[in-house]
């Protein structure tokens, strides 16, 4: 039987794990994307297709009544698609190469290969005129194979990391193929309307297809939108977890347990080059160093969560940030009184909201980043209208977040002055810039992101009846 919407991602929205009686099964991931998707999925009869992690070969299953269809990869796969190609060229790339790109043949060609299973065993599932929604860098060429397999459905895509400026993606050697492959898409979905319109720039200059604005025309008649759906948290979710008494005490035991500083400065992110935690540690020691903070005022909790440890960049980041850590302790720090407080480790959504709850000023300085939801996690979370954000102007989310400490992650200084000031803020200030930032979280949560994308994909006219020609250009 097939279904009348596909979410097909590069993972499956559940992690295997082992329970108290030695048992695997799956258990569904944390995080605000599946529980936005969930409603979609229940309302269309819908399916998700993704790898399940690992190279075990598993059978099509149900997790809390969401349909689950695995496609497993080779280790070869992971390798060279996932590992290669997705995380050692394209994120690079697609993050304004903080990191150099690398350029393989043979992990194009892997890519090019998943791509298509993953776009057959969609094709297979889509009932007639079905929706399907692919999210991902993983997965740029799914929407023109999809189509090519299947006229008949509607097609979405969502891009939820940055897509670069013309400059930087002309570097690619498959710039065409990717384009075309995003073009099978009816909508085209980016965090911020800058990069739809690097898309739509891309596509006129290198595809040669007539674009208008949002829109691109192609030979065949159809049209393809591409425009900003900036993703967002389950807003409700998190406040309701900060309010409850177990976080609120957490929060009180947290900061107990760091020795009751004046104030608490909180990193949280996935150990990856694009977040710029080596930078904002620095800042952080060069202004205990200055004699700005002391070690018995001020603590930075830093949590690094295990990402991509098997590519080698993260490897030597990860050397890279702890060096910086040790050195800073040794220079710095007191019996009891460490200036970094640095954890390697993942953590529950109860502790995450508690270290949100317990932080005075909240640290988000990526030199690129999609979206950044740590940043509105934090936001949703300070329920007495308190605590400071201070937020990179290179994260989508200060597109929305107006009343954060907006700062350069190159610059130094500017970062040193803007964590000083936030940790000097008067009360009445920092009331005055959350309740903003609040509002705009709970009027623009995940729920609303998820419907508007689909209704927008859903009510669209996607042909047009203009004369253009077939592209030239290559
Ligand atoms: C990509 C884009 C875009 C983190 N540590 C733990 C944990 N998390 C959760 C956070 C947050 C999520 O993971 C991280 O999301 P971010 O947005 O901060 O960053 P990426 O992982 O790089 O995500 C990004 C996003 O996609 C969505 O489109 O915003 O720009 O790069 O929700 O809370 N959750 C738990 N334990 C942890 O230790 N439970």
């Amino acid at each position: 039987m097939g279904h009348d919407l596909v979410i097909v991602a590069n993972r499956l929205p559940v992690d295997r794990v082992t329970d108290r009686n030695g048992k695997n099964r799956w258990r569904r991931s944390p995080g605000g994307l599946v529980s936005a998707i969930e409603p979609v999925m229940r309302a269309h009869d819908g399916v998700w297709v993704g790898w399940p992690g690992g190279t075990q070969k598993f059978k099509p299953f149900k997790v809390d009544g969401l349909d689950l269809v695995p496609l497993a990869m080779s280790a070869e796969e992971i390798e060279e698609h996932y590992e290669g190609f997705s995380n050692g060229t394209l994120w690079p790339l697609y993050h304004d190469v903080v990191a150099k790109p690398e350029f393989h043949r043979e992990w194009w060609d892997t890519y090019v290969q998943v791509n298509r299973r993953f776009a057959e065993r969609t094709a297979e599932l889509a009932n007639d005129g079905a929706t399907v929604w692919v999210h991902d860098y993983q997965l740029q060429l799914v929407p023109q194979m999809l189509r090519e397999l299947r006229p008949d459905l509607r097609i979405g895509f969502y891009l939820h990391i940055p897509f670069p400026p013309a400059e930087l993606f002309q570097q690619l050697p498959w710039r065409r193929q990717i384009l075309e492959g995003l073009l099978g898409a009816d909508l085209v979905g980016f965090q911020l309307p800058g990069a739809a319109q690097n898309f739509i720039r891309l596509v006129r200059q290198r595809v040669g297809h007539k674009t208008h604005r949002d829109l691109v025309y192609l030979p065949d008649g159809r049209t393809v939108r591409a425009a900003a759906f900036p993703i967002s948290i389950d807003a409700a979710g998190f406040e309701e977890l900060a309010r409850s008494e177990s976080v609120a005490e957490r929060a009180e035991a947290i900061r107990e347990a760091l020795g009751d500083p004046r104030k608490i400065f909180l990193g949280i992110d996935r150990l990856d080059y694009t977040k710029g935690i080596y930078a904002r540690l620095r800042a952080f020691g060069e202004l205990i160093r200055d004699g700005a903070l002391t070690v018995d005022d001020a603590v930075f909790v830093q949590v690094a969560v295990p990402s991509r440890e098997r590519v080698e960049h993260y490897r030597n980041l990860r050397d890279d940030i702890e060096r910086l850590v040790g050195r800073l302790n040794g220079d710095l720090g007191r019996i009891g009184r460490p200036a970094i407080s640095y954890l390697h480790t993942s953590y529950p959504r109860e502790e995450m909201a508690a270290l949100y709850r317990a932080a005075d000023v909240m640290v988000v300085t990526p030199y690129r980043d999609g979206m950044n939801l740590v940043a509105k996690e934090y936001v949703a979370c300070r329920v007495d209208d308190d605590g400071a954000l201070v937020l990179s102007e290179f994260a989508g989310a200060a597109d929305e977040l107006r009343q954060a400490w907006l700062v350069n992650p190159y610059d130094m200084n500017g970062m040193k002055a803007a964590l000083l000031e936030a940790y000097n803020a008067e009360p009445k200030e920092l009331t005055r810039r959350m309740k903003a930032m609040r509002r705009q979280i709970a009027q623009h949560d995940v729920k609303a992101w998820a419907d508007s994308f689909m209704t927008e994909l859903e009510d669209e006219s996607h042909s047009h009846t203009k004369t253009v020609r077939p592209a030239t250009l290559s």
